[in-house]
């Protein structure tokens, strides 16, 4: 059986300016290009709920933001604070949660800034993708101090769709049987690839809800709004097979791999481990890069608990020898108590070099 979350930062640039800023605690927020008290000509990024609450969203001119902004002011309510995008810090922010969903996970898919796709199959039920994915929640509150919301779903388009369901910090859970049900009602918009002119195309045919939509042959969607029609029969059926594609990102160079069998066998292990480290030395060599500074490691215990961890040298390095002698260093406590002290098996291992220069 197939389990797919999808995770959307709630209000997401909003929410880490919210949080980095005590005194915009509780206050509507506006990210976007310069308002210039009223005559900016940019447009808005975002705005946390409280803003929303005056109808400024994402997109939106940021002068009518201003305006808005105004209007609530006049009516004795609190004015928007409108602040310049921070791309460097909401980046960083965005690194540090997908590192987050990333333990919880071998397959995932970072699909923009503040979202992101991850497998859950392995835990073989929906109930245990959800108590994973509250504790996932949780983890994410306690160690960023933001809300998210997650869907769940048989596949990616269910699970993007079901996140989006019951935001701000939401989480939504539909199962194969229930998918087709759980679309029908909603608006065609909510279909990813239904922008607003195949709405508008749809709306002026008196089709506004996903229902509506499956009164339509695959033949006559087709005719209607050429190759995506195809794709369209099956979307508003839930039918959705497009796999999670992991983005290899040039700032590092790793692999992992899963062992056939959970082991705590420090040979097999290590054998592995050097295996690792010559595949990634050769990735490394052909990169282009010379050098790295960071090596590090992961271990996956059989009971999905990973821990990471990393050694950076004073200078560069380029041997591989030093790559299997510090990877090594790094592992070994994980045979005894220092990391490992309840014996756990090990279900995977990776191997990273980072600080590529
Ligand atoms: P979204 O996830 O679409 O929006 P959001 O996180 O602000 O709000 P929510 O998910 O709770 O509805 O986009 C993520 C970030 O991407 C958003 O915080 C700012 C940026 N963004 C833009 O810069 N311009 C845009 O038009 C949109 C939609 C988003
Ligand atoms: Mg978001």
């Amino acid at each position: 059986m197939r389990i797919v979350a999808h995770i959307d930062m709630d209000a997401f640039f909003a929410s880490v300016e919210e949080r980095d800023n005590e005194r915009f605690v509780g206050l509507p927020i506006v990210v976007g290009s310069d308002p210039e008290g009223g005559k900016g000509r940019g447009v808005v990024s975002t705005a946390n709920y409280k803003a929303r609450e005056y109808g400024i969203r994402s997109a939106l001119p940021i002068s009518k933001a201003w305006e808005y902004s105004e209007n609530a002011k006049r009516a004795g309510k609190p004015p928007a604070i409108f602040l310049g995008v921070n791309m460097r810090l909401y980046s960083d922010v965005s690194s540090h949660i997908m590192e987050i969903v990333e333990q919880y996970s071998e397959e995932f898919e970072q699909a923009s800034v503040d979202e992101m796709y991850f497998d859950l199959s392995h835990l073989g039920s929906f109930e245990e993708a959800e108590r994973a994915c509250k504790k996932l929640k949780k983890e994410i509150k306690d160690r960023e101090r933001l809300s998210c919301s997650i869907g769940i779903g048989p596949n990616k388009l269910i699970a993007k769709i079901a996140s989006d369901f019951q935001k701000p910090d939401g989480l939504t859970v539909v199962t194969n049987s229930e998918a087709e049900k759980f679309l029908e009602p909603l608006t065609i918009r909510k279909i990813p690839g239904i922008g607003p002119k195949t709405e508008e195309i749809l709306n002026n045919k008196g089709i506004n809800k996903v229902k509506d939509l499956k009164k339509f042959e695959l033949g006559e969607l087709k005719e209607l709004l050429g190759k995506f029609g195809g794709d369209l029969y099956l979307k508003v059926r839930g039918i959705d097979n497009t796999e999670i594609v992991e983005e290899h990102e040039a700032k590092s160079i790793g692999e992992q791999e899963t062992f056939m069998q959970n082991t705590l066998d420090a040979n097999v292990i290590t054998e592995r481990l050097n295996h690792l480290c010559t595949t990634v030395f050769k990735r490394f060599a052909k990169s282009g890069f010379k050098y790295f500074r960071t090596i590090s490691i992961t271990v996956r215990f059989g009971d999905f608990e990973t821990k990471s961890r990393a050694h950076t040298f004073s200078e560069n390095v380029k041997e591989l020898s030093v790559l299997e002698f510090e990877s090594l260093k790094l592992l070994l406590p994980f045979f005894d108590a220092r990391e490992n002290p309840k014996r756990k098996a090990i279900r995977l291992v990776g191997v990273k070099v980072e600080k590529l220069s």
